[in-house]
């Protein structure tokens, strides 16, 4: 009994010591696994730290593709600048090209000079300067906008002469609109205005002999002497320039205005919808003169206008603009907006279709066609002077 109570003693001991012994292994083994687990955070982590390395680095490489693009990108706009100064000149050289065919199609008495049409009579010859004035009335059609040549600077003044001078190479003096009727020695335009330059005076002018000498002619040299207006004593026989004020008048407000076929024409890049179009028209052709949505009345008018203001509302390619005709009256019957039936007609293929049931105002589209459009939209539009 004594034995084996001695020997389930000793197990017994044994049993209480193998317990901490085995605790420890365990303590020790899961200490051995949060250092392995650290050590693998650790492993993850560099890697980790790499990937940021390797993302930090393709970062750098996006950024500096991205600032060669850029790069790119300022020389791409700047070049297309450069298309778009390149394109504006030759637009204007398109203009004035179909401006000088305009006014060398009026006869071989006309001459083109720096964008203007002038006539020069050679047949008429006038030894009183005022006898010329009535003559230059319908040099450039029915509404009697010719008039003497009035020099509004000296590059005008010089290049007309010059031009003149060669092509009528058997004159040598011109009559031009200036005079001093009104106060001695004080120098206007016909139409009013005080000369805005240093007159170029021949030598010896202005003599104002005899005490009558208040009109103007220039000399193939350019220079200016003033000659009587009303009395033909001993005078010489001169031939005249004349100019037409209504289109250095249109031309003169700004690049949005084009002078075709004896009208004046302006292109509103201002978006409105059809009513607001209407008024806006009204207040764009100076103190003088109101005006109207454009009424296309002929195709060549219809064309040039059209192919002129699709040219200046560019580099926009909304090149649908209000022109002057609804069936805001008679559903289907197109008017003018001013009134009257159309006396020409446009139209794209299928058009005025009144698509929806509210398509009651004209507008460009198609190159020089028209379309019906609802009359709400706000786009650009073409005015008239009236
Ligand atoms: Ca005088
Ligand atoms: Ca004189
Ligand atoms: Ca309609
Ligand atoms: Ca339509």
């Amino acid at each position: 009994m004594k034995v084996s109570s001695v020997i389930i003693g000793y197990f017994l001991i044994m049993l209480l010591m193998a317990v901490p012994i085995n605790s420890k292994k365990n303590k020790v083994k899961k200490l051995q696994e949060a250092v392995n687990k650290l050590k693998q955070n650790f492993l993850e982590s560099q890697d980790q730290n790499e990937e940021l390395k390797n993302n930090v680095s393709t970062l750098n490489t996006d950024f500096l593709e991205l600032q060669a693009e850029n790069e790119e990108l300022k020389n791409n706009v700047s070049a297309f600048s450069n298309d778009l100064l390149v394109n504006g000149g030759r637009i204007e050289l398109l203009e004035n090209n179909q401006a000088e065919a305009e006014c060398l199609s009026l006869g071989n008495t006309y001459v083109f000079v720096l964008g203007q049409c002038y006539y020069v009579e050679t047949t008429n010859l006038f030894s009183i300067a005022n006898d010329s004035i009535e003559n230059c009335h319908d040099k450039f059609g029915p509404t009697g906008s010719g008039r003497l040549f009035e020099p509004k600077d000296i590059l005008t003044n010089d290049a007309v002469a010059r031009v003149v001078s060669t092509t009528f190479p058997a004159f040598d003096r011109w009559i031009i609109g200036v005079n001093d009727k009104m106060e001695e020695n004080v120098w206007r335009y016909n139409s009013g205005g005080t000369i805005p330059f240093n007159i170029p005076w021949n030598s010896g002018s202005p003599s104002n002999s005899g005490g009558n000498e208040d009109c103007v002619e220039v000399f193939n040299d350019k220079a200016w002497n003033d000659i009587p207006c009303t009395t033909n004593t001993g005078n010489a026989m001169r031939p005249s320039i004349c100019e037409n004020a209504a289109a250095i008048e249109c031309l003169s407000l700004g690049n949005s205005y084009t002078y075709v076929l004896g009208q004046c024409f302006y292109v509103e890049m201002d978006l409105f919808n059809y009513s607001d179009a209407m008024d806006n028209c009204q207040n764009h052709f100076g103190l003088n003169h109101s005006g109207k949505l454009f009424e296309p009345r002929d195709a060549s008018t219809n064309d040039q206008v059209i192919e002129f203001a699709a040219r200046t509302i560019l580099p926009s390619t909304n090149q649908k603009m209000y022109i002057g005709m609804n069936d805001l009256a008679k559903e289907g019957t197109f008017q003018y907006a001013t009134g009257g039936d159309l006396v020409y007609t446009n139209w794209h293929s299928g058009e005025p279709n009144n698509s929806g049931g509210d398509k009651d105002c004209a507008e460009t589209w198609w190159g020089t066609k028209w379309n019906d459009q609802n009359c709400d939209g706000k786009q650009p539009s073409i005015c008239e002077m009236i």
